[in-house]
């Protein structure tokens, strides 16, 4: 276990995983933090990719979304109204959110978010748990051959999935919620496979479960390929597992990692709120951006007033 102590001098970052994962203590987050606590931070979450904060019960929604502004700016979902006028988007249970699928959040735009922010406020008696992977040493670790192949590839990602395939489970209703809130604008966009992360210069492997198809292939060679990267990614080497406790905070780099919520606690409450911070719109190793194929623009989008169904497809996020 390594341990480092950044400025200030309280704020602590310990290794947690091998290739990603670190727990920041001594902070109380909130709006008011000192311009060298961020940047410590900031530096934590770049080096680590998901960084952990216990004992964070004080947060609100408020001063959940003020911290998150010193980040940068806070992203409302393209799709799923906010219930209450809020950047924050809650991750709830009791309204059907699931989260288990390996995904990159929002990656159906351009520039999609380059931080999440989530906060646990109930968690249940057990499972529930979230996995992160790292996406750049997944890049980094791929055989030559793959690394170049993947360099030249695009794929295109949708929130218009196949959502009665994903969760053969699900009730009409759902199905139906899903299509009218989810994807209620269907967006199509094509990113490069590898993007060069703005801020580190790494090369990031940029899939998940939005992703349609690779640009120019059968629907089937596509398939095969991003099986083929994706098993990189999700190796359980690659990953790291965080068990929640109320009051625990994560933040993880959302241009250099994928996630996946285990759905293992049977009927048992589990609610999270998240705030999302803006992103840019990548670019390959070629210097070529990811390009919005459908519709023409990304629309505003919506606050409310959300019905009851406005956030039970939110965690297909
Ligand atoms: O419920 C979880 O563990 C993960 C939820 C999720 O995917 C998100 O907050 O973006
Ligand atoms: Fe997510």
């Amino acid at each position: 276990m390594s341990t480092t102590a950044p400025s200030p001098a309280t704020l602590t970052v310990t290794k947690l995983g091998g290739r990603l994962g670190a727990l920041v203590s001594g902070v109380r987050l909130g709006g008011d933090l000192a311009p060298e606590t961020v940047a410590a931070i900031r530096a934590a979450l770049l080096a680590h990719k998901v960084v952990f904060f216990r004992g964070q019960d004080h947060l609100d929604e408020d001063r959940h979304e003020a911290f998150g502004r010193l980040l940068g700016t806070p992203v409302a979902h393209p799709t799923v109204p906010s219930a209450d006028g809020r950047y924050s988007l809650p991750i709830d249970s009791d309204q059907g959110g699931r989260a288990n699928q390996w995904h990159t959040d929002v990656t159906f735009v351009p520039a999609y978010p380059a931080f999440s922010i989530l906060r646990a406020s109930v968690i249940p008696p057990y499972g529930g748990n979230t996995l992160w992977a790292n996406t750049a040493t997944a890049y980094a670790n791929l055989p030559a051959p793959l690394r170049r192949l993947a360099d030249e590839l695009r794929a295109v990602h949708s929130n218009d999935y196949d959502y009665a395939a994903l969760r053969p489970g699900a009730l009409p209703e759902q199905l139906v919620r899903y299509r009218e809130v989810f994807a209620s604008t269907k967006f199509l966009t094509e990113h490069p496979v590898v993007r060069v992360h703005p801020e580190t210069g790494e090369r990031v492997l940029l899939l998940g479960g939005f992703v349609q198809r690779i640009a120019g292939l059968t629907a089937s060679d596509s398939r095969t390929l991003v099986q083929l990267l994706q098993s990189h990614i999700e190796r359980p080497e690659n990953t790291f597992r965080w068990q929640w406790q109320v009051g625990d905070v994560a933040i993880w780099d959302n241009r250099a990692t994928q996630h996946y919520g285990v759905d293992d606690s049977d009927d048992h409450d589990r609610k999270l709120r998240r705030v999302t911070i803006d992103g840019d719109v990548p670019v390959g190793v070629d210097g070529r951006p990811s390009v919005l194929l459908a519709p023409e623009s990304v629309p505003e989008p919506s606050f409310g007033p959300a019905s009851g169904a406005s956030t039970r497809e939110a965690a297909a996020v």
